[in-house]
């Protein structure tokens, strides 16, 4: 799935959009008590699995940015800025 990026013919812009998408699932599997929100720690375990090496520094800007109410948790309305964020940093789905 991952190789479709290394494609040239396909566009920039739809890799992205690919890989923002996988990674928003990754986010979702790890809402571990299915409560819909992602903590700080669901988040670490997430980019822990995205490979990160210390996952509490992109789980804390992450969810500096990504939060916007403020309640302190990733919501479903927040993900896609989220995913957004780990795009950015270079976080891709394998
Ligand atoms: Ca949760
Ligand atoms: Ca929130």
């Amino acid at each position: 799935m991952a190789q479709a990026c290394a494609v040239k013919s396909l566009k920039l812009t739809q890799c992205t959009v690919l890989n923002e998408e996988k990674l928003k699932q990754i986010f979702k599997e790890h809402d571990k008590n299915n409560d819909g929100l992602l903590s700080k720690a669901e988040l670490k375990a997430a980019f822990n699995s995205l490979g990160s090496i210390i996952p509490s520094i992109p789980a804390f800007i992450g969810l500096f940015l990504a939060d916007s109410n403020g309640d302190g948790f990733i919501g479903e309305d927040e993900l896609n800025a989220l995913a957004k964020y780990a795009h950015k940093m270079g976080y891709t789905v394998k």
